[in-house]
């Protein structure tokens, strides 16, 4: 890693703000419907941590491929998804992504290069691995980010898959986001891992830790990183600190943590609130313009709520209908 920052231009700022405030919006909306009994199931909010995917997928083409979490509305409104479908989807409707069968935790939008969301702790990294290999084969300069959370650092299938990274040389990055819980359980109950780079430089590839609440810091890592792949030049992994200001789930009782440790961190690691005071201290927005931002969000949040509410439920005859087994 150079370590040299790279301050995007002001189109692209402020499209990471409004990006990160999508997110939001969305999710803030998703959890409105969890709570009214429209959305079954567990519904995993990245409230908290949307400068990851944001800062990331600004280095992304439409054809680079993510594969992601339980926790992957971001990841994929950040890769380009259009919220409505999304929005269906997590509503159980014909329109949606996967026309019902996936759902928020299953989502896949290959539309933008969404191979799916893995609910299954870890489970999308192989798949990751594959896709890098492919990429690999046909010679095309792709990218491949496989997101996962610090609970998957403890399935084997993390490590085989930085060894074939590092030994076939593909285009993978490796994308923790360490939000300090596994459901209740505390990062440091199960992660032994301390030292990133020298971790990463054992299994022959580049490792940082990175401030994840920061989103010129995760942009200028993923910039690196992302230049890495496309040059051949291998693997990343990259190691984000967040948090999340959301349960496990909308409605998890969140028993294992404070209301006053999450009140802090709301306060004082606000992504959105953060990235706003720099672009507000530098003069690149004024506090109308954000405002502005803020209405348009919403609007294309009500909208997607509009849409997927008057789609159609799948015909329960269909079930079986796009499901291979
Ligand atoms: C292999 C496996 N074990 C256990 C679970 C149950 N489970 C669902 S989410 C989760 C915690 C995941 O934590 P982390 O990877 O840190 O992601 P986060 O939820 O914090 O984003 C667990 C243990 C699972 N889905 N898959």
């Amino acid at each position: 890693m150079t370590g040299q920052s790279i301050i995007p231009s002001r189109e692209k700022q402020l499209e990471m703000l409004q990006t990160m405030l999508k997110i939001r919006h969305f999710e803030m909306a998703a959890g409105q419907l969890y709570k009214r009994g429209v959305l079954k199931g567990g519904v995993h909010a990245c409230i908290g941590q949307e400068a990851i995917p944001v800062g990331i997928s600004a280095h992304l083409h439409r054809d680079d491929y993510i594969t992601s979490t339980h926790r992957g509305h971001g990841h994929h409104i950040a890769k380009g998804a259009d919220v409505r479908r999304l929005m269906a989807e997590l509503m159980g409707k014909e329109t949606g992504y996967c026309k019902c069968r996936g759902g928020s935790m299953h989502v896949a939008a290959f539309d933008v290069g969404s191979l799916g969301a893995y609910p299954i702790v870890a489970a999308g990294v192989p798949i990751a691995i594959g896709a890098a290999y492919s990429i690999m084969h046909r010679g095309s300069d792709q990218v491949v980010v496989a997101y996962f959370g610090d609970g998957a650092l403890g399935q084997g299938t993390i490590y085989e898959a930085f060894n074939l990274a590092s030994i076939w040389r593909l285009p993978v990055i490796f994308t923790c986001e360490n939000n300090y819980f596994a459901v209740s359980t505390k990062t440091e109950a199960t992660v032994a891992l301390k030292d990133i780079p020298g971790f990463a430089a054992s299994f022959g590839i580049v490792g940082k830790r990175v401030n994840g609440q920061n989103v010129l810091d995760v942009y200028n890592a993923a910039g690196e990183a992302v230049d890495r792949a496309r040059k051949k030049e291998g693997a990343t992994f990259l190691f984000f600190d967040t948090y999340r200001f959301e349960g496990h789930y909308f409605g998890e009782p969140e028993i294992y943590r404070s209301r006053e440790e999450v009140q802090k961190s709301k306060d004082e690691l606000d992504p959105i609130t953060l990235y706003i005071a720099t672009l507000i201290n530098s003069g690149m927005i004024s506090k109308q313009a954000i405002e502005a931002m803020e209405k348009d969000c919403q609007r294309e949040i009500d909208e997607a709520l509009a849409f997927a509410q008057q789609s159609p439920l799948p015909n329960p005859d269909e079930y079986a209908r796009y499901v291979y087994a």
